[in-house]
């Protein structure tokens, strides 16, 4: 039988913001099993490992992840990447969009991580990847990042979920002419509607890939501990899968990742169990989805069955 193949990749790399334990996120999501259920007679699951940080030289993390993206983006026909913070974007998209040129990617966000070292009030690499993607500033003024250069248009990205935007973040977002929804507006309009408007300006002719660029903290503040900048006014849960679900309908989805899980900030009570195992649904529904358009099927039933998890093990590359 024909399979499906999927590259996992897990990310530690927390060097874009200041409050440790994201380095933990790859761990602390495999003990919730995200990698494992996935396995399954119809899906061939390649694990790459996880992204480190290493002390001798930072910033080569990012080009690791890009290269691993890259490599997982040309064998795969998904790509799922998991921890990290936001900053690692700048290593991930790199990495997918270089395989994928017509790839267009949705920010799904509470931020807009649009900021320059000029306009940026903290001087956190994880509020300025898409200004980095987008060229709006030079990366190797931050750090050692000589592979990199800009491989974003404007026209390649939509910003979702949005709700808490420096002022310098904002100018850019309207000289850029970037589609930019925060999660009421998304609500009063409706997700299909608001959706057939962003994706039939960024791909009218319904042909290019998607990436799908998570930060948790997307959902409510009250919805996610395990974050470093929660916002209120975000996601329900339940209204994230739907989100996610609407998009797979109307476009194809060739990767996904999240970002910005901390389990360090909420290790009391376990409290970091539940959006861990959010995560892990999140990623099985958008693979599942995924895995339909695949098998060209509806029914639900052809598609496994998360709730029983295979005995077969990951294959590893
Ligand atoms: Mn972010």
């Amino acid at each position: 039988m024909k399979k499906w193949h999927v590259g996992m990749i897990g990310s530690g790399i927390g060097i874009g913001q200041k409050l440790e334990g994201i380095e933990y996120a790859p761990y602390y999501l495999r003990s919730r099993h995200l990698v494992d259920h996935l396995c399954d007679h119809k899906i061939a699951v390649n694990d790459y490992g996880d992204v480190n940080v290493h002390v001798k030289d930072i910033f080569e993390s990012y080009e690791r992840l890009s290269n691993l993206c890259r490599r997982s983006s040309l064998r795969n026909q998904f790509t799922a990447i998991f921890g990290g913070d936001h900053s690692h974007s700048i290593g991930s998209i790199f990495g997918l969009k270089k395989q994928n040129p017509q790839l267009k990617v949705l920010w799904i966000d509470a931020h807009g991580d649009i900021n320059t070292p000029k306009t940026s009030p903290s001087g956190n690499l994880h509020g300025m990847p898409l200004a980095a993607l987008l060229g709006l500033f030079d990366l190797n003024r931050v750090g050692h990042m000589d592979w990199f250069h800009p491989v974003l248009q404007p026209s390649d990205v939509a910003l979702l979920g949005v709700r808490d935007l420096d002022s310098g973040e904002k100018e850019v977002i309207e000289n850029l002419k970037l589609p930019c929804f925060d999660v009421e507006e998304i609500r009063d309009i409706g997700m299909a509607s608001a959706l057939d408007i962003i994706l039939d300006r960024m791909d009218p002719q319904g042909t290019s890939p998607f990436h799908l660029s998570i930060d948790v903290d997307c959902l409510d503040g009250s919805e996610v501990k395990a974050t470093g900048l929660p916002v209120p006014k975000g996601f329900f849960r339940n209204e994230l899968e739907q989100f996610v679900t609407q998009i797979q309908k109307k476009r194809k989805v060739t990767s996904i990742e999240v970002v910005e899980f901390n389990p360090n900030l909420a290790m009391e009570d376990q409290q970091w169990v539940p959006i861990a195992d959010f995560i892990a649904d999140l990623f099985r529904l958008v693979i599942a989805n995924e895995l339909r358009r695949f098998l060209n099927t509806q029914d639900p039933t052809k598609v496994y069955n998360k709730n029983i998890p295979s005995q077969q093990a990951a294959v590893l590359v």
